[in-house]
């Protein structure tokens, strides 16, 4: 391992997999004497200030640039697309991975980025500490929604088990991330669940995040992180729709699925992501956008 000097990218609109990873690599990094800093865009929710508390950043001209959780560098925030061409190294877990970075470690059966993290910093001997554990912990924990979600494999099983041995605090790190909720966060959900609609007898279920709705609550952008698994939780849904305003005014939409390529779904509105949870961006009319959509999944649904 000859870089040095590193910066760490991910995506836009951090999840804890986002942060999680580029934390723990960070300090996995330092461990092993490198130079090293994490970048991330947007405030983020308070649950995560156990991790971001104990990060010092440090300033340097970065000469290696490594990216972490990132499918396509068309997903990196406003103040780090300019390294998008940049990019020595990808390490994801996206099967949609464009390959962008000149190498990439890219391991699509993994349910989270965080746990290929675990095994790099191994790798090259660096040490679980109950920190860095806790940093891969809450990105293990937030992509299989608490070892609920299908993508969870029993390698995510095995290194929770691992992370608890090692130190982390699982108990604590699951009651600010799954049990308590920001009051904005409850305030939206009751406004998110009045917008919720059915379609195709209740196997298609779309649910909507204004901006007026985020202004109204004061949510913070990562206040959010979840709300898209809503939709799908109903019974009898086989494709759970959340359409998210952004502030340019485009749909970001997120697609949940029990059986039908999520992924392939959005691959028609020029996005990507699992084959059960997937996203895409659109500009336009909402309900031109639902009415598209509504034909896309009938269509995969007789496919
Ligand atoms: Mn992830």
């Amino acid at each position: 391992m000859e870089m040095d000097r590193i910066l760490i990218l991910t995506h836009n609109l951090p999840d804890g997999d986002a942060i999680g990873s580029a934390l723990a690599l960070t300090t996995g990094l330092r461990q092993k004497g490198k130079t090293v800093r994490a970048t991330w865009s947007g405030e983020l929710s308070s649950c995560y200030s156990i991790l971001t508390d104990a990060y010092e950043e440090e300033d340097f001209e970065p000469e290696h640039i490594i990216s972490v959780d990132l499918a396509g560098v068309h997903l990196l925030p406003a103040d780090t697309k300019k390294y998008g061409e940049m990019i020595d190294l990808a390490i994801d877990h996206h099967g949609t991975n464009t390959g962008f970075a000149k190498e990439s470690l890219v391991v699509a059966r993994s349910a989270s980025c965080a746990e290929i993290i675990m095994d790099v910093i191994e790798e090259f001997g660096g040490t679980i500490t109950p920190y860095i554990g806790s940093c891969i912990y809450v990105g293990l924990s937030t992509d299989t929604g608490c070892f609920r979600f299908n993508n969870t494999t029993p390698e995510s099983h095995m290194r929770a088990a691992r992370l608890a041995m090692l130190g982390v605090d699982i108990s604590n790190l699951n009651q600010l991330f799954f049990e308590q909720k920001a009051r904005a966060r409850i305030e939206i959900e009751r406004l998110v669940l009045d917008s919720m609609e059915f379609t195709e007898e209740g196997k298609i279920c779309f649910i909507t995040i204004t901006r007026e709705m985020m202004d109204k609550t004061g949510c913070l952008e990562s206040d959010i992180e979840g709300l898209a698994s809503i939709p799908r939780s109903v019974e009898g849904v086989e494709a759970g729709i959340t359409f998210r305003e952004r502030p340019n005014g485009n749909w970001k939409i997120s697609v949940r699925t029990k059986y039908l390529n999520a992924a392939k779904i959005c691959s028609y509105f020029g996005g990507g992501g699992h084959t059960f949870a997937a996203g895409c961006e659109c500009s336009g009319d909402l309900f031109d956008i639902k009415v598209a959509m509504i034909d896309i999944i009938k269509r995969e649904m007789n496919a």
